[in-house]
């Protein structure tokens, strides 16, 4: 069975995220899924997506699934991890991807819908950023798509603490484009798509993908790359990311000494 569902609604797309045993974690499988469900999106001409969880589900997604994290002193989130090929197939996606949010949204989870190009939630919807919760070193271009976000100061509160902001902190910052009533989101979104539907997807696609661009040329020398990598390296082969990992998989609290 797919771990997402993929509905056609008028000139829009829904891919709904199905993997409720799971709290909707991306696993490799998951993502494969929502990849190809893109494809058949582009395939069948969509000038929108609306990226979504079940309504009757409280976590949207709780983010990368640990249980796949590499321990064999490889990176976790390596160009080629399957997550960040979904935040890439997302980010790439020629029309507009709407994530419409309810429930809360955790650590990898919260770096995807940051590449959904807008997000609509309802009073229930909290986003938190985790990897200090693991012992993870996050990766350069996931902490660009935080700062492209949000103020530095607020994202230094989200990666310093781990901590859920919830749906008036995520309106007041800038994380949500609305915020609605739980009863409101499904009517308020889909006509947000349907509304997007009637203007030149044209136009829109080449205004998304030169803001990606602009947004994708800030640029590092090579000897800051290496050092940034080496500073992640002795963290993602330290203590602290292995005992983080343990600790979540035997679902005890981690001991960072
Ligand atoms: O014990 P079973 O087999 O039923 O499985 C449980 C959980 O182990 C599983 N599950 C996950 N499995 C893999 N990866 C996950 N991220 C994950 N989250 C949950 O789902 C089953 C039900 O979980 P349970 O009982 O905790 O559900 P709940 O409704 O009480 O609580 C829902 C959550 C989301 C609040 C809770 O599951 C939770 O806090 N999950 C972890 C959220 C999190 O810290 N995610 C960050 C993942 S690491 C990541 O995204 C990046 C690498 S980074 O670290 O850099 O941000």
């Amino acid at each position: 069975m797919s771990s997402v569902h993929t509905e056609l609604v008028d000139k829009f797309g829904v891919i709904t995220l199905n993997r409720e045993e799971k709290r909707n974690a991306l696993s490799a499988e998951l993502i494969s899924d929502l990849v190809a469900a893109l494809d058949f999106m582009k395939q069948s001409n969509v000038r929108a997506i609306i990226l979504r969880a079940s309504s009757k589900s409280k976590t949207w997604s709780a983010g990368h699934d640990v249980s796949e994290l590499p321990r064999n002193n490889a990176d976790p989130l390596r160009w080629s991890d399957p997550l960040e090929e979904g935040i890439r197939a997302i980010n790439r996606f020629p029309t507009p991807v709407i994530a419409m949010v309810h429930g809360t949204v955790w650590g990898g989870a919260c770096d995807l819908t940051f590449n959904c190009d807008l997000i609509v939630g309802d009073p229930t919807c909290a986003f938190a950023i985790t990897p200090a919760k693991l012992g993870v070193p996050y990766n350069p271009s996931g902490i660009m798509h935080f700062l492209m976000r949000l103020p530095l100061n607020v994202v230094k509160e989200m990666f310093f603490t781990a901590l859920p902001l919830n749906a008036d902190r995520a309106l007041q910052v800038g994380i949500l484009n609305h915020l609605v009533s739980e009863d409101e989101l499904e009517a308020f979104t889909y006509n947000l798509a349907t509304h997007i539907c009637t203007l030149s997807h044209h136009s829109i696609s080449v205004i998304k993908e030169q803001a990606r661009i602009i947004a994708d040329s800030f640029s590092i020398n090579t000897e800051t790359w290496e050092y940034i990598q080496e500073l992640r390296r002795r963290v993602y082969q330290g203590r602290h990311y292995h005992e983080g990992i343990e600790a979540f998989l035997e679902k005890r609290s981690p001991n960072f000494v």
